[in-house]
């Protein structure tokens, strides 16, 4: 008998952890450094790779295998490569798959250290960045160069929410002989899946909607075939930047219910959105749930549903924005993201502060802009308490 796919819903709670048999229920904290070999023959066929087992954490450990074994599962890919932060699954990628002299073309709206990380580190050693605006595929096509290896897109891009074509992308960059890597960060595996749509390599800060409580930092890198992530795991050994297994096992628990938890994401950001788009003191609000979205229909098309993040500047600009913060009582003003409370903080002065002001404005985050991290919260708690303090604006 064929055996049935299992549905999402179930992936979140069964995929990397232990399956029928005797034995743990959950996958258990591995909290070992190093792993003892049966005899010197053993030890040596581990680290020439005649046999497969673990050696050392740094190179692997079973309760981060799961963690690599779900996330690689729920987006489609083939091995996940879980690392201590979401920074380094795209230092470990760029570095990876860019050698000095080659070029790396990087959607404008990012998250603002992946955007210096590639201007100023990457450069400095010799790989040069050109920033994109990603929704716009004419421009896309413009920047490709004979030794562009990476096309490097977040969507929606953090804070602006603004949405590139994944599949247009993936077809363009392999037209060139380029991999596509997409930031799946803001959306989770939940509401979208860019491996399946094209897409050659995902990166998550699984700090975010992943992990879910606001407890851990952490990244991973998913592929698709084994070649890659052989030479992605000797890459990530040499730098270093690998998850514990303590952070892995709570991602992991974490992710038991993202499905449930991103559901209420979008039921909440869908009411946020419009609550303040039809709120008097507010000048434009972003959120692609919303028909007034500039890629309303590529968000249909290509998303599973809108997410959690909304964007917005109010009628009187930063003065009014950071009346607002410091008014809320309920959303925590905080950075970061994708927890299951709700935070609200202010791109320009915080996670994007480290941007040139140049690139900012061309990325379309204006200082006036301000973003909400809806969490699950009841709405209409979050709401009455945006409201109470947009009343003080
Ligand atoms: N990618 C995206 C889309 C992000 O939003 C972040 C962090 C990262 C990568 C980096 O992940 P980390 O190393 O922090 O795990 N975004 C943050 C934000 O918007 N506020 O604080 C962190």
């Amino acid at each position: 008998m064929k055996e049935r796919k299992l549905n999402t819903k179930t992936l979140c709670v069964h995929a990397g952890q232990p399956g029928q048999g005797a034995g743990p229920v959950v996958n258990p904290i591995y909290a070992t450094s190093t792993f003892k070999f049966r005899d010197a023959q053993h030890g040596a066929n581990l680290f020439s790779g005649k046999e497969s087992g673990y050696i050392y954490t740094r190179m692997g450990n079973p309760t981060v295998k799961g963690l690599e074994d779900c996330v690689a599962t729920l987006e489609g890919g083939a091995y996940g490569l879980a690392t201590s932060s979401g920074m380094a699954a795209t230092n470990t990628t760029v570095t990876a798959l860019c050698s000095a002299g080659d070029h790396i073309i990087c959607s404008a709206a990012v998250y603002g250290p992946t955007n210096t990380l590639l201007t100023t580190i990457m450069s400095r050693l010799g790989v040069e960045p050109s920033i994109v605006d990603t929704a716009d595929l004419d421009a896309v096509k413009a920047a490709f160069k004979p030794n562009t290896k990476v096309l490097f897109v977040e969507t929606p891009g953090n804070p602006t929410l603004v949405i590139s074509d994944i599949a247009a992308l993936a077809d363009i960059a392999h037209r060139h002989n380029a991999l596509l890597v997409v930031d799946n960060t803001f959306m989770s595996p939940i509401l979208q899946q860019p491996l399946m749509l094209g897409a050659d390599i995902v990166v998550h800060s699984m700090t975010k909607f992943l992990n879910g409580h606001a407890d851990v930092v952490a990244g991973i890198i998913v592929v698709k075939d084994e070649k890659r992530y052989k030479s992605f795991r000797s890459v990530l050994n040499h730098l270093g930047g690998v998850l514990p297994p303590f952070e892995a096992f709570l991602v992991h628990r974490g992710i038991r219910t993202l499905l449930l938890r991103m559901k209420q994401h979008c039921e909440n950001g869908r009411k946020v959105a419009l609550f303040l788009e039809n709120h008097p003191k507010i000048e434009w609000v972003r959120y692609p749930g919303l028909p007034s979205h500039p890629q309303y229909e590529l968000a249909r098309r290509q998303m599973k549903g809108p997410g959690g993040m909304v964007s917005f500047e109010l009628k009187g600009g930063l003065e009014a924005g950071r009346t607002l913060m410091n008014s809320t009582r309920l959303c925590a003003l905080a950075v970061s993201l994708g927890g299951v409370e709700s935070l609200i903080q202010h791109p320009a002065s915080m996670t994007h502060a480290g941007m040139a002001k140049e690139a900012r404005l061309a990325a379309g985050i204006t200082d006036g802009l301000v973003r909400i991290s809806v969490g699950i919260e009841d709405a209409d708690d979050i709401i009455s308490d945006l409201d109470q303090a947009l009343a003080k604006v």
